[in-house]
């Protein structure tokens, strides 16, 4: 088998590369460990930047968007009972898009199948070969049966804990990181949400977060231990301790009901440099992650697909491997003032297990700048609605 471009991983970033490429002429072959259903089966990102809807727009996948994704003008964020309106639309002219990441996923996948583009699922002990030269490869087995694909570039659009970042001799690559002592448990349900706008909320037991997937149907996070064990949390105890957190209206608003899923993540940032390795380029998770706190994991994974795919057309209208050498430049750019937003809000938001007093009186210092400075809340909406790319 050959192909000009072979992808690693059926996630958004991959499946959006393979769409934008497509769209361009270019070919391309994605390797996916898992099987379809189990990719959609993730419950993930809710939040879309007005960036990454114009690039789903681009990809030709933003029908069901524009039809059922929520356009929202603005959020709050929340602390000690006192909840302050960041307006998006009054500060910024724009707005975010709340459509499920399993959503856009889907959107994607649909496409995908429709162009009649090869997409191998359950491929397992996938391998990279030779993409320090001018012909790299990939292999796979499946059924027992190990196969061979000759390409021109490997994208790794594998995640975290895929095999192309891994796949980089170790001196070749500088990775920073944070981990925060603690985590989110998050939960699904088919219940009306308590607020027509999400939530943010700074409460001295630990952050909580009211988003939703449509009208009908509310995503709920807690702020909890990094290691929490889920089966700890019945749904009624999840529901009383969410509830805790919000200030009177949010929580009398609150409609419980019984959980479609529940799931703990940990939280971490992480910066992976350089993004190119010779005709390996890494984007999305497989080169970075950032705490969901800023809604901007799936984003960025957008954004480097799109500094990608216009490396990617360059390079095959030239032949020129210098075509490729701006990738890893603009993408980081863009990366580390989000991983900095994330980071920030991050911060703002959450009780620190054996932080001192001092920490404490910073965050109530940002939360009283914010509601005294119309810079300071441009300052976060901008960041927000995602920086330009
Ligand atoms: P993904 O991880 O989505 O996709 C990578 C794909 O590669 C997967 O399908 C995986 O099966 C496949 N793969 C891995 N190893 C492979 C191998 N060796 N061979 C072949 N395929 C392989 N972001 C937000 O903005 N808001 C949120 O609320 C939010 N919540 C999250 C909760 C969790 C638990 C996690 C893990 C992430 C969350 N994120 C959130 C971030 C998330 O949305 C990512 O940013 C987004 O999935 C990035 O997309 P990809 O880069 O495509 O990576
Ligand atoms: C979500 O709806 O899952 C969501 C929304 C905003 C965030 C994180 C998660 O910042």
């Amino acid at each position: 088998m050959r192909t000009q471009v072979a992808i690693i991983g059926a996630g958004p970033a991959g499946l959006l590369l393979g769409q934008l490429l497509h769209r361009q002429g270019i070919d391309t072959v994605i390797l996916e460990r898992r099987s379809a259903d189990y990719v959609l089966s993730r419950i993930r990102a809710g939040v879309l930047e007005s960036g990454t809807v114009r690039l789903l727009a681009e990809a030709g996948v933003d029908a069901r968007l524009r039809a059922e994704g929520l356009v929202h003008e603005g959020f709050a964020i929340g602390s000690a009972n006192r909840r302050l309106r960041i307006d998006l639309k009054a500060l910024t002219g724009q707005t975010v898009t709340v459509y499920g990441q399993t959503e856009v996923t889907r959107d994607l996948m649909e496409a995908r199948a429709k162009a009649g583009l090869v997409t191998v699922y359950e491929a397992e002990d996938v391998a990279l070969h030779d993409f320090d030269g001018s012909s790299p490869r990939v292999s796979w087995v499946q059924d027992g049966v190990r196969h061979d694909l000759a390409c021109d570039v490997i994208a790794g659009c594998d995640g975290y804990h895929g095999v192309s970042r891994a796949s980089v001799p170790a001196g070749a690559i500088q990775t920073y990181e944070r981990a925060y002592p603690f985590g989110w448990l998050g939960v699904l349900a088919d219940v009306l949400p308590c607020s027509e706008e999400l939530i943010y909320a700074s409460h001295e037991r630990g952050f909580a977060l009211c988003s939703m997937r449509s009208h009908t149907r509310s995503r709920y996070y807690v702020q909890c231990a990094a290691d929490e064990d889920v089966l700890a949390w019945s749904d009624q105890r999840f529901w009383d301790e969410l509830r805790r957190r919000l200030d009177p209206e949010a929580a009398a608003a609150v409609v419980t009901g019984p959980s479609i899923e529940k799931s703990v993540a940990p939280l971490r940032s992480f910066v992976a440099e350089p993004l190119r390795f010779g005709r390996l380029l890494l984007a999305g998770d497989a080169a970075h992650i950032v705490p969901p706190t800023g809604a901007k994991g799936l984003n960025l994974a957008a954004s480097d697909v799109h500094y990608m795919s216009e490396a990617l057309v360059a390079f095959f209208a030239s032949g020129r491997d210098r075509d490729l050498d701006d990738y890893s430049t603009r993408a980081l750019a863009r990366i580390w003032k989000s991983e900095r937003f994330s980071w920030w809000m991050t911060t703002l938001l959450h009780v620190f297990p054996g932080t001192n007093p001092f920490d404490r009186r910073m965050q109530g210092a940002d939360f009283d700048y914010l509601e005294s400075s119309a810079a300071a809340r441009t300052s976060l909406a901008e960041n927000y609605i995602g920086l330009p790319y």
